[in-house]
């Protein structure tokens, strides 16, 4: 029997049924939320372009390029008649905002205390899919974890998982948000799961509590001024109108969800490959990383994304806020560093540890610089000592 027929003449009991297997097969994985969506946005494909027009994307021009795919699924897996959504829990330990009275320590968001989940995820939805191809014999499907061409917060609210927050991340009603997102697109058909509600109500913490003003109106992000953008996805020089709102975080930002009352009642993670392993990182200790010890210490993390010279960027912000003078006679030896960027975000760091003296230390040490940026900053240390 060939493949449309025989999915045509499979009952919706039966089909139930697999589902239900395939569901429980995934939760032995890892999974522990699940639903389905139908291929279509709705309303969420018009406002994502809108998005895109007001320029909230930053130079994140993947989004850009994958506009028309991300509003239409059919684009991405033609035939595509369902979208099974899954998330899988990284609270890896508590958080309150008392890590900001640590200035000596960089902060990493919980979800990068492990494990890149990229690397975790993909492989047991590929095992899923293998089980849904067993299942339904000849039926086509495809996975994303994240990076693909997929609008995965509003596919996963449709399929019931959660609502997006006003501070747009998935939420679920007596779960929480500390969980990623990840999808199997599928020709088969299967009855769609009702949709989850919006229980935000009047609250307004994350907005409230964002260091750089990011949620700029509720459930819409300006990603230029989000601290997840600024210290992971852009490559270059962090603008200084957000260096001091940056504080010690040097990966990611936990705050609009430390603050949501629904995480309240997150459930710790029992899962090795979540659970928190990344150790204590001392700034001082951070900035002095050469290249091989970097590669060893964040293999496999997360953090291993942004490479050295995107880390050293961030441990120099976070040094410059610390309000440590311990820290000048290591900013002052990365003044040699052979990438520019860090040189030139130790020199702001310089600036806010030091007094005028430092700016005859910066200038003998910088006497042949060549990078724009760099004398860029240390023209702004000069003038403000001036
Ligand atoms: C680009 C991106 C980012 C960008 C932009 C963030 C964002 N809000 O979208 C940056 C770099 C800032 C970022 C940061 C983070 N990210 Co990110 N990111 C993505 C990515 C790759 C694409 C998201 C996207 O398309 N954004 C575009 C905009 C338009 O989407 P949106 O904000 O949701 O916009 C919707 C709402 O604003 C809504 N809307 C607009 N107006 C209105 C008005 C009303 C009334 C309503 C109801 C709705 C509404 O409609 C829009 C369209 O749906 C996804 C993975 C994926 N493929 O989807 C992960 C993803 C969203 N990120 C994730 C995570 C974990 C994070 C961080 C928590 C990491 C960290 N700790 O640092 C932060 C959270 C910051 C935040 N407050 O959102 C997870 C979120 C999981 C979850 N539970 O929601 C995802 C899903 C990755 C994954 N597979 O797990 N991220
Ligand atoms: S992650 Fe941080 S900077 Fe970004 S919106 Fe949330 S609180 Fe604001
Ligand atoms: S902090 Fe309040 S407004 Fe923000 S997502 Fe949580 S419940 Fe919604």
């Amino acid at each position: 029997m060939g493949r449309i027929n025989f999915l045509k003449f499979m009952n919706s009991k039966e089909k139930k049924e697999k589902l239900a297997c395939i569901k429980s097969f995934a939760e032995s994985l890892g999974f522990d939320g699940f639903g389905v969506a139908r291929p279509e946005l709705g309303p969420a494909g018009e406002r994502f372009g809108k998005w895109l027009s007001d320029d909230y994307d930053g130079e994140m021009s993947y989004l850009r390029r994958g506009e028309e795919k991300r509003k239409n699924p059919n684009l991405v897996l033609e035939g595509v008649e369902s979208i099974l959504c899954f998330s899988t829990n990284y609270f890896a330990m508590a958080k309150d905002m008392s890590y900001l009275d640590h200035r000596e320590i960089g902060d990493v968001s919980i979800y990068a205390l492990n494990k890149d989940y990229h690397d975790v995820i993909t492989p047991r939805l590929k095992r899923v899919e293998a089980k849904i191809q067993e299942k339904f014999e000849g039926c086509r499907t495809r996975v994303y974890v994240d990076t693909g061409p997929l609008l995965e917060k509003p596919l996963a609210q449709q399929a019931g998982l959660g609502w997006i927050g006003k501070h747009t991340n998935l939420l679920t009603a007596g779960k929480g948000s500390w969980y990623f997102l990840s999808e199997i697109l599928t020709d088969l058909s299967f009855p769609p799961s009702a949709p989850a509600e919006d229980h935000c109500g009047t609250c307004r913490s994350c907005i409230d509590i964002c260091p750089t003003k990011a949620i700029i109106a509720p459930y819409v992000l300006d990603s230029r001024r989000c601290i997840s953008y600024l210290n992971i996805e852009l490559k270059g020089v962090i603008p200084v109108e957000y260096r001091k709102a940056i504080g010690n975080r040097i990966y990611g930002c936990d705050d609009c969800q430390i603050v949501c009352p629904w995480n309240s009642y997150a459930v710790k993670t029992d899962d090795p490959d979540f659970e928190k392993k990344q150790d204590t990182l001392k700034l001082i200790d951070l900035i002095q990383i050469d290249g091989e010890t970097f590669r060893q210490r964040f293999k496999g993390s997360p953090i291993n994304r942004i490479k050295r010279r995107g880390l050293l960027r961030n441990v120099a912000i976070a040094l410059g806020n610390s309000g440590n003078p311990q820290a000048i006679p290591p900013l002052i030896k990365v003044l040699d560093d052979e990438e520019p960027l860090i040189r030139a975000h130790a020199v702001w760091a310089l600036g806010e540890l030091s007094g005028p003296n430092i700016v005859s230390i910066i200038q003998e040490k910088l006497g042949n610089e060549q990078d724009d940026n760099v004398l860029e900053e240390l023209e702004r240390v000069v003038a403000r000592f001036a």
